[in-house]
C-alpha cells in the first residue's frame, strides 16, 4: 500500500460506504472479523509530568484537578494484573507521566515488567522518551511492546506540543524497533488538525518500517484545564473513516480504538469494529479518564457476536509473525 499522503487523502475523500467496504474486506483477509484483543491499561506514575502536551491532564503545566501518584510499589501493580487478567486481559499497559524514565526508574518498571509477565500476560510499557540502551534493558526483562505515539501530523505537532519535537518521538521509536520490542504507535484525531493532517499522520505510520504492529487512535478526551479543553468536536463519522483508512493503510496491524469510547454510543464502537478496529482497552480506567466498564464491553461484544481473543491466540498475525 503506498505511503504517499495524497493516496491517503484519496482514501478520506471516497464515498463513505466504498471505504468501509474497502476496509472492511482487507480486515477479513488478515484477521478474523469477530475477534478483539483486549489490553487494560495502569497509571503507574501519575501527573507532575515536564512536557506540555495540550490534551494531556497529566503535565505539570496545566491546572487540571489530577492528583499526583508517585511510582506505585510493586505489589500494587502486581495485584492490578492479576485483575485485568482475571477480567480477560491479554495484555498489561503501564503508563508513566514522563518526559523520559531516569535509570532508577527504569530499574523499578522493569521489576514490574518481570513480574506482569511471570503473570503469563503480554507487557507493554509507555514512558515517554528512551535513551540509548534503555530499550534493550526492557526487552531483556521480556518486555513485548513499547507504546510511544506521533499523536498527529509533523506539521499540526508543533501547535499541541512545545517542550519536545516530532523528531524525537522519531528516535525513540527507531531505538524501540531496534532492540527488537512491538512498536505500539498511534494518536490521538479531534485536536483541531484537519482532514490533510490525518492523512499525513496515517502516512507516517504506515510510513515505519515496518508499521507498528499496534495503532491505537484516540478521540480526543477534554480535560478542564488543558489548551484543548473547548476544541470543537471531531465528526463522528471522520473518526470512523480514520479507522478505515488505517485499516487500509496498516492491514496486518492491531487498529485499537482506544480513549474516547466512554463518549461513544454503542453504534459508534461498532462501526469502528466494522471499519477495522479489533483491539481495545478493557477495565474502568484509562490513565486518568474513565473507560467503559467490563460488563458493559461483555454486553457490547455478546450484541455483536465478538469474541475476545484469548490468552493463547497469537496476538501478531501470521503475515508478520516472524518480524
Ligand atoms: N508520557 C508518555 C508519553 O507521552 O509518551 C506516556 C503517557 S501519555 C499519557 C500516552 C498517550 O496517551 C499520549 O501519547 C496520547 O496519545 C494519549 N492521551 C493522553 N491524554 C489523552 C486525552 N486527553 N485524550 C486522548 N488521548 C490521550
Ligand atoms: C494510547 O494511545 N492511549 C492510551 C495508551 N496509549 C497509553 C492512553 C489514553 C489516555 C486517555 C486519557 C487519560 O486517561 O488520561
Ligand atoms: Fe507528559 Fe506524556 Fe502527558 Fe505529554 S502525554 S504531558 S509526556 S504524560
Amino acid at each position: 500500500m503506498s505511503h504517499d499522503h495524497n493516496a491517503i487523502e484519496a482514501l478520506f475523500a471516497l464515498p463513505f460506504n466504498d471505504l468501509l467496504f474497502r476496509a472492511h474486506t482487507v480486515h477479513r483477509a488478515h484477521f478474523d472479523p469477530n475477534r478483539v484483543q483486549r489490553s487494560t491499561l495502569l497509571s503507574i506514575k501519575t501527573g507532575g509530568c515536564s512536557e506540555d502536551c495540550g490534551y494531556c491532564s497529566q503535565s505539570a503545566r496545566f491546572d487540571t484537578s489530577i492528583e499526583r501518584q508517585p511510582l506505585l510499589p510493586l505489589d500494587d501493580v502486581v495485584a492490578a494484573a492479576q485483575a485485568a487478567k482475571d477480567r480477560g486481559a491479554t495484555r498489561f499497559c503501564m503508563g508513566a507521566a514522563w518526559r523520559g524514565p531516569k535509570d532508577k526508574d527504569l530499574d523499578s518498571v522493569i521489576e514490574m515488567v518481570r513480574a506482569v509477565k511471570a503473570l503469563d500476560l503480554e507487557t507493554c510499557v509507555t514512558l515517554g522518551q528512551l535513551r540509548e540502551g534503555q530499550a534493550e534493558k526492557l526487552k531483556a526483562a521480556g518486555l513485548d511492546y513499547y507504546n510511544h505515539n506521533l499523536d498527529t501530523s509533523r506539521a499540526h505537532y508543533g501547535n499541541i506540543v512545545h517542550t519536545h519535537e516530532y523528531d524525537d518521538r522519531l528516535n525513540t521509536l527507531r531505538r524501540v524497533r531496534d532492540a527488537g520490542l512491538h512498536v505500539c504507535c498511534g494518536g490521538i484525531m479531534g485536536m483541531g488538525e484537519s482532514r490533510q493532517d490525518r492523512a499525513a499522520f496515517l502516512a507516517e505510520l504506515a510510513g515505519l518500517d515496518p508499521a507498528p504492529e499496534s495503532v491505537p487512535l484516540n478521540m480526543l478526551v477534554k480535560i478542564p484545564g488543558t489548551p484543548l479543553s473547548d476544541v470543537p468536536v471531531l465528526e463522528p463519522l471522520e473518526f470512523v473513516r480514520t479507522i478505515a483508512v488505517a485499516r487500509i493503510v496498516m492491514p496486518t496491524s492491531y487498529v485499537r480504538l482506544s480513549a474516547g469510547r466512554q463518549q461513544m454510543p454503542d453504534h459508534l464502537q461498532a462501526l469502528c469494529f466494522f471499519a477495522g478496529a479489533n483491539s481495545i482497552f478493557h477495565g474502568d480506567r484509562l490513565l486518568t479518564t474513565a473507560n467503559p466498564d467490563a460488563d458493559h464491553d461483555q454486553a457490547l461484544f455478546a450484541n455483536l457476536g465478538i469474541q475476545p481473543i484469548s490468552g493463547d491466540a497469537q496476538t501478531v498475525p501470521k503475515a508478520r509473525a516472524s518480524g
